[in-house]
């Protein structure tokens, strides 16, 4: 008989318990980050989480085309992550990528235009919600296409490598990516020619409304690094300072030219998998208990209670957060629309199109 991919409450809570045990972190800052970077951290944070809620909200009022995926509860990835890297590295992205370019320092104006598909978009509004690129941001690209973002880092890591550049990129992809073919080739390439990839497992535990458990045997993603020869390592998802460390200690390694790392960074998808996910394959009561992990909570928690900064200070970072969010809705929704003779602008690269004698 067909198996379901329900997962009931009991089930939830027991996931949750092992979680805790084998995978929480305490929150601890890592050696050199310092105040100023923690509160840039939490910012970031906090810009995501308000982007990603009013998201939502606008998809539903018609203001944004196609689909979203929601980077809520995922914060501590993306920006744990990307203040660790340097200026002149480089990240790819997956089809929940808002997290990951306002983490790289992508521009909230021309993010929320190009949902809107707007002219004034990241890619004059064609790319849309799940590709946008801000190369400038080092924020090599979204993409729709499960698993495509991967030989993309690869040849980002190449080109490192061929031209003597000391700058590192990382692969973000979720744990349902882990099961295409390119991931494996990916990895293995890298890992044979020591490129300086580090590749990021966003394991929320779902791949839509497959969970990862029933998706592959071993459920610790970070075990595949030993058929590859490579480090391989399980950290807090739910934790910004835990995902840090990792990325730090794997962006030295691939500079120093001993290749990728395989980071797992273990949470759970407590949210629909897009913004207008019933999730009918879960009781949604079982996502209820995720929620004291928050971690954007979690961060501002530890903020206020180590000392770091005093509770007025978090809570003005996040009404200015919310603040710029609407800004670049306000700004978005004045925006001009495309018109059709910009339809082939942007398609190839201005350098290609020299190379063939062509106008820009
Ligand atoms: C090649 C390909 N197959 C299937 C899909 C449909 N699809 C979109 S998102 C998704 C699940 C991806 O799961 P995961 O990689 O764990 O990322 P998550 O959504 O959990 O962040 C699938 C199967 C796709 N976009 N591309
Ligand atoms: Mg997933």
């Amino acid at each position: 008989m067909m198996r379901t991919c329900s997962i009931t409450m009991e089930e939830s809570e027991a996931v949750l318990e092992e979680f805790k045990k084998e995978v929480l972190a305490s929150m601890e800052p890592p050696p050199g980050l310092s105040v100023e970077g923690q509160l840039e951290i939490y910012r970031k944070m906090a810009v995501i989480r308000v982007f990603d809620t009013r998201v939502k909200e606008l998809w539903k009022q018609n203001f944004i085309y196609g689909l979203a995926h929601s980077y809520v509860g995922a914060e501590a990835i993306g920006v744990g992550a990307c203040a660790a890297l340097r200026d002149g590295d480089y990240i790819t992205s997956t089809h929940r990528g808002h997290g990951h370019t306002i983490a790289m320092g992508g521009d909230l104006k021309k993010m929320m235009a190009e949902l809107m598909g707007k002219y004034d978009g990241y890619c004059r509004g064609k790319g849309g919600s799940m590709h946008i690129a801000a190369v400038d941001e080092g924020m090599l690209g979204a993409t729709g296409i499960v698993g495509s973002g991967m030989p993309i880092a690869v040849g980002a890591g190449l080109t490192a490598s061929v031209l003597k550049k000391d700058f590192v990129t990382v692969c973000f992809h979720g744990d349902g990516g882990t099961n295409q073919g390119i991931w494996h080739e990916s990895i293995n390439l890298s890992s044979t020619w020591d490129l300086p990839v580090i590749f990021l497992c966003e394991n929320n535990q779902w791949a839509i409304s497959f969970p990862y458990s029933q998706a592959a045997k071993n459920p610790r993603v970070a075990d595949r690094a030993i058929g590859y020869g490579i480090p391989g390592v399980t950290v807090d998802g739910f934790n910004v300072f835990s995902v840090y460390a990792a990325v730090k200690e794997a962006a030295d390694r691939a500079r120093n030219g001993e290749g990728p790392t395989l980071i797992e960074a273990k949470f759970y998808r407590y949210i629909g998998h897009f913004v207008a996910d019933d999730e009918h394959y879960r009781d949604l009561a079982s996502n209820e208990p995720w929620g004291e992990l928050d971690p954007v909570r979690r961060m501002a928690d530890y903020l206020v209670e180590s000392g770091t900064a005093s509770q007025e200070e978090v809570e003005n970072i996040y009404v200015e957060a919310q603040t710029a969010v609407e800004e670049a809705i306000e700004y978005a929704k004045q925006a001009p629309e495309p018109s059709p003779d910009t339809l082939y602008e942007g398609l190839y690269s201005p350098e290609f199109l020299q190379s063939r004698g062509e106008d820009i």
